[in-house]
């Protein structure tokens, strides 16, 4: 239980984004029920930093910072990630509200955070090694990362990041995990060489079925033998152009959450299995093993099940490819907005490994769509921003949907699609609430 003395350590260690990490005072998982209202021991931990009994309590949101730590100096921000939404502290999970997420190429601070364990520290990118072996790979070799510079082609992408749990928090009944709402995508460019040239150059046999990676950060345990997450990719999806060793994001190093010194970035997919901090990579003649590979991870029912069903592990099947889905960014929800005037609306929209056909736009709960102008995408595999305006009839309150379609004629649900046991995939339409006066 965290106490006054703490959030003043907060203060301190908020100079120092890894020793932040274990201090960071916030709202975690266990504190807050699904529906938002702080649980008893919550409350109690939140009573004992303040020194006080909140007797309104059952009005509390959860996300509030009682203005008595706020005067303090805001203890919940991550350096370098303000204004993410933390969803809890061990392990960090933070999510970007969809209005932070408006520019065409997620910066460096807007990036969330999805940890399954801690971070590592101390660490040396001049002398990080990457290890590649795997019984599918003939010359196992280890690289530096001034090798990898050196002998394969730098390639820069935009690659969109989206966590199979991202809007975790709609489903009925709800699933464990991370509640995220809509924040935990992204779409930064990334540097670095392709997977393909480093394993071809390793020699990858003919029976190669799968590649997984193991990264440097430690089990929230402790135990030095257990891994976080090792989770990868069918050669296939390896072996294509897109995916990506990378040591850079936006130009800059990534940031030390996001991976930093070296991470693999294979875009359209879980964000599980782009790895981060990798120090080794294997080519596997099988289905990778490594943790958080097997159900009930990262899997949903092969066959649609009734929600709150208990599934079977041997009915469950591997997430590949996300679905379409969108944001709007543009404006902020519970924006005020002079009904005379046209609205810009802008957000962005991904399939993916497939592209954006249309986005379409509805201010009548769906009533009427309208269409709008989307860009092509920066390269394969980013997201596509959409942009077009609208123009209420008269003052009130109305709501703005967006819905895309990707180029296969998939379109994103109403209302919150496929229930699975640990809440992935929901791509339903992202709606945001204006005020016209
Ligand atoms: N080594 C390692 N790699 C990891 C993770 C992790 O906890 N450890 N989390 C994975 C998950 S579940 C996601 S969604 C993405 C998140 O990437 P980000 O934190 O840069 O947004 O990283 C993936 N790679
Ligand atoms: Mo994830």
């Amino acid at each position: 239980m965290r106490n006054k003395k703490h959030l003043a350590l907060n203060k301190t260690y908020a100079k120092d984004p890894i020793a932040a990490d274990k201090f960071l005072w916030n709202r975690t998982s266990s504190a807050v029920s699904r529906r938002g209202f702080l649980k008893k021991s919550g409350l109690i931990a939140l009573s004992t930093a303040l020194g006080a009994t909140i007797p309104f309590s059952r009005f509390m949101p959860a996300g509030l910072i009682p203005a008595a730590f706020a005067a303090e100096g805001a203890p919940d921000t991550i350096v370098g990630k303000e204004g993410l939404v933390i969803l809890n502290d061990r392990p960090l999970n933070a999510e970007t509200p969809a209005h932070l997420l408006n520019d065409d190429v997620t910066p460096n601070r807007y990036m969330f955070i999805r940890n399954n364990g801690l971070p590592p520290d101390n660490l040396d990118p001049d002398n990080w090694e990457l290890e590649i072996g795997g019984e599918s790979c003939i010359t196992p070799t280890t690289f530096s990362i001034a090798d990898l510079k050196t002998r394969f082609e730098e390639v820069t992408l935009q690659l969109q990041i989206e966590c199979g749990g991202n809007g975790r928090s709609e489903f009925v009944p709800g699933a464990s995990g991370n509640q995220w709402t809509t924040g935990a995508i992204g779409c930064p460019t990334f540097t670095g060489v392709r997977l393909r040239d480093v394993l071809n150059f390793c020699g990858v046999a003919r029976n190669a079925a799968y590649v997984g990676y193991y990264g440097a950060d430690t089990h929230t345990s402790g135990d030095p033998n257990l891994d976080p997450i090792s989770r990868g990719v069918p050669i296939a999806k390896a072996m294509e152009r897109e995916s990506l060793i990378a040591w850079a994001m936006n130009g800059g190093d990534i940031p030390l959450q996001n991976g930093h010194p070296l991470r693999l970035v294979c875009g359209g997919w879980p964000g599980s299995v782009s790895g981060k901090w990798i120090d080794r990579i294997v080519i596997r003649n099988r289905i990778h093993d490594g943790e958080k590979m097997a159900p009930p991870s990262y899997t949903v029912p092969a066959l649609p099940v009734a929600p709150g069903s208990r599934v079977p592990d041997t009915d469950m099947r591997i997430i590949e490819s996300m679905p379409v889905k969108s944001l709007i960014t543009l404006p902020k929800s519970g924006f005020s907005h002079d009904f005379r005037q046209r609205m810009t609306v802008r957000g962005h929209a991904w399939a993916g490994d497939d592209q954006i056909s249309s986005v379409f736009l509805s201010i009548d709960f769906g009533a009427t769509w309208l269409p709008t102008a989307v860009a092509p995408a920066a390269n394969r595999l980013s997201w596509q921003t959409f942009q077009s305006w609208v123009q209420f009839p008269e003052p009130g309150y109305y709501e703005v949907w967006a819905r895309a379609m990707d180029n296969q004629g998939r379109s994103q649900p109403m209302v919150v699609p496929g229930w699975n046991p640990r809440g992935y995939l929901n791509n339903a339409c992202h709606r945001i609430a204006v005020q016209a006066v």
